[in-house]
């Protein structure tokens, strides 16, 4: 009988929270900004976060089946506007601090600043979830000093000029060595092995052909021996591939949301929470008839 491999287990400690990766797990997306490319304003304006909706929200994701919520002050949307730091922790701090208290959730916080970092580990975030790989300036020491798990990230180029022209030799080859060279960035800090995610950067300086080889070779990142987080969700390649605008590719996400659960990602962070919740039970049900034992 053929068998796929089943998933490496992990266990992260999230703060006060356990997250136990022995089957997918959803990661919802929460942008508390006026600007991401696919939600942007729906929970932010000027007067700043809007906490009912927020709230709101959150809760239907936990519901539909989320285990953490990412949430994220800086779009990193291709020609974004740049938030100050002041902006980005007025942005964040106090939903991640609601969220914590009042729904208990686990809590990631999608940042590149070090302050930031500090602030919102202090009032009950459970994740760092850096897209620059802890490379700005501060960042390798306030996350190590916050003792919470984190997600490296993997991007070429700067969010400006990513996408411009996307150049590899060996896709995955380059993505692999460098996820390993931040790991042993972290580690040389004194981060231990057991707090760390790895994730490919879907969109961040690939082009379609780069995300499909990566996505492809998943299973090869189990070399690094780390839970592998993916984020695909509504991204430009399904307008490659489907030609649909943003607010049409629920069908084109759920789809690569179940390619990666099959081929071992960990997380998956996605905007749409109860249909890929769906799609994860219809793969994890396959994998155990796929990968039992005779
Ligand atoms: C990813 C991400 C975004 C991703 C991780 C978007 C913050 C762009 N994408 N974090 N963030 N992985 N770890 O389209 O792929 O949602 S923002």
């Amino acid at each position: 009988m053929m068998t796929l491999p089943t998933l490496q287990p992990f266990t992260l400690q999230c703060g006060a929270r356990s997250l136990v990766l022995d089957k997918p797990v959803i990661m919802g997306v929460l942008n508390i900004t006026p600007d991401s490319f696919s939600d942007g304003g729906k929970l932010f304006d000027a007067r700043g976060a809007k906490m009912d909706v927020v709230l709101r929200t959150a809760e239907n994701m936990l519901r539909d089946g989320a285990t953490i919520l990412d949430v994220g002050g800086e779009s990193t949307r291709p020609g974004a506007a740049v938030v100050t730091e002041q902006e980005e922790l007025d942005r964040v701090v106090p939903v991640v601090e609601a969220l914590e208290k009042r729904l208990g959730a686990i809590v990631s916080v999608d940042t590149s600043t070090p302050s930031v970092m500090r602030e919102t580990a202090a009032v009950g975030a459970g994740l760092i979830n850096d897209v620059r790989g802890l490379e700005r300036e501060g960042a390798l020491q306030a996350a190590a000093d916050t003792g919470l798990p984190i997600c490296l990230m993997h991007m070429q180029g700067t969010p400006q000029t990513m996408q411009a022209n996307p150049d590899y030799s060996d896709v995955v080859d380059e993505v692999i060595e460098y996820l390993a060279d931040r790991v042993a960035a972290c580690e040389a800090l004194g981060i231990a092995r057991e707090r760390l995610i790895v994730d490919p950067g879907f969109g961040f300086g690939k082009t379609v052909e780069h995300n499909l080889r990566l996505l492809a070779d998943l299973p090869l990142f189990t070399k690094l021996s780390l839970p592998v987080l993916v984020g695909m969700s509504r991204k430009s390649m399904l307008d490659k591939i489907t030609g649909r605008g943003v607010d049409e590719r629920l069908a084109g996400s759920v789809t690569l949301a179940a390619l990666a659960a099959e081929r071992g990602a960990h997380i998956i962070r996605v905007h749409d929470v109860r249909e890929s919740s769906d799609a994860l039970a219809v793969v994890n049900a396959f994998k155990k008839v796929a990968t039992a034992k005779e």
